[in-house]
Parts: C-alpha cells; structure tokens; sequence
C-alpha cells in the first residue's frame, strides 16, 4: 500500500488493539492519519459509540468528530481520558516523538498527558531510531506573537539552532495561526544537541514567551506503524 494506506493499517491495528468497549472517554490527535482512527471507531457501531465521548485536540480534530457524528466534550469536562490517539512526525527507538507538523501541539499534549495511555499511529516514514533522522523541519515551537522575535534570536544565538525560522502559511500572507492564536517556530537541531530530548525540551521550554514544545518524551505507551509491505512495526 502506498503513504495513505499505510497510515490507515497502523491507524485500524491501533484501534482494534486499543479502543476496547469499556473505554468510554477518547482523545483524537490531528493531522492526516487520525482520520482513519476515526474511521475505524465508526466501524465498531453506533450503538457502543452513543456511550462514548471523544475530546479534540483542535479544530481539525473537532470537525472530524462533528462529521462522524460522535459526541463532542471537552478536556476541561473530561480530565481524565481513557485512551488518546495521535499522529507524530517522528518516534525515535525510546517512543519520544517531535509533533507539532501540523501546528496542533500545544492541546496534543494536553491530551496526551491526560489520557492513561496515548497511542501513536503513523506511516513507515516516521519510525526512526533517532528525533531528527528524517524530519527535517526541526521542532515545532508554539510561541506568544509578543515574543516570537526574541524567542528566535534565544534559540538562534544560545541554544544552537541558528536556522529556526518562524513558520510562514501557505494560504495566508504572514506566519501560521495555531487555534491558540500563537504563532509557531520551527527549530533544527544537530545529532548531539538533540540526542536527549527531554533535556533539549526543558531547555526550550523555559524561554519566555514559549508556550509548548513539539517533543514528546516517555509519554506514548506504543506506537504503531503501516509499513510499504502492508506489515505493521508496533514499537512499545
Ligand atoms: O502536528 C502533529 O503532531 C500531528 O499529529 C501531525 O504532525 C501528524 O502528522 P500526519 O499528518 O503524518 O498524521
């Protein structure tokens, strides 16, 4: 199967293996594999999933849960989840991951943290023995519009990542929004800096003006992986 069919195997593995009857209260990420995630849920029936209720991670993410018809809540009703699932743009061999490709990392980790067990799902491109193998676009930053300049000039000048640049949009002039209405810094670093992400993300988070910071680490419990052979890699 091609990128897109690999998405939605690791996407229907994770579900069936994963979203059991008893859960009841469910996290969907962002980006281009959960909707597969979604589909998959429809698939179990709409009598189980009338008892359900699924938390958005974000506006995508809520139009995808409006569209399938299943009950919206909120995380501020819902502290506790049972189950999230979420997309990541790269999982190295620990399970720590760079998110935030799609600008949504900020509520993605919320849910993330509140569920008793996040899931990842992902096509073959984003399994890799070490953050920063193959995405290249750095890690995601989600700033303060009042501090993105001096956010940038920190992560230029003190923390070794002198090509972070703001992320500009495509369908807009000007840089990306997030729904939190921030803006988002894109920050590469080198094999070493970056070869203990929880210590590169407390350094980056305590820059004033950061408001959340794309790396994941010993938060998922597994990740699941569509492979080009129609095989699944599950990394736990
Ligand atoms: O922003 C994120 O972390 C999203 O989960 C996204 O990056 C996942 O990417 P996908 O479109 O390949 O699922």
């Amino acid at each position: 199967p091609g990128i897109e069919g690999a998405k939605q195997l690791a996407a229907y593995t994770a579900v069936d293996k994963h979203i059991l009857p008893h859960h009841k209260i469910i996290g969907i990420g962002s980006g281009s594999t959960v909707p597969y995630v979604v589909e998959r849920i429809m698939q179990q029936g709409t009598e189980l999933n009338k008892g359900r209720t699924f938390i958005p991670t974000g506006f995508q993410s809520k139009e995808l849960i409006i569209e399938a018809r299943l009950n919206l809540g909120d995380v501020d009703q819902y502290l506790t989840i049972d189950v999230t699932i979420d997309g990541a743009d790269e999982v190295d061999a620990q399970l720590n991951c760079i998110k935030g490709g799609g600008a949504c990392h900020l509520r993605e980790k919320v849910l993330a943290e509140a569920a008793k067990s996040f899931i990842i799902v992902a096509d073959y491109r984003k399994n890799g023995k070490y953050l920063g193998e193959n995405f290249a676009h750095g890690v995601p930053i989600e700033v303060v519009p009042f501090a993105y300049a001096k956010v940038l000039q920190n992560l230029r000048s003190v923390l070794g990542s002198p090509n972070a640049s703001l992320r500009m949009a495509k369908a807009k002039a000007g840089p990306v929004v997030t729904d939190n209405a921030n803006f988002v810094i894109d920050a590469p670093f080198s094999r070493d800096l970056i070869k203990d992400p929880s210590s590169l993300l407390t350094k980056i988070k305590l820059l004033t003006g950061v408001v959340e910071v794309g790396l994941f680490c010993n938060i998922a419990q597994a990740a699941y992986f569509g492979n080009q052979d129609g095989s699944v890699t599950i990394k736990r």
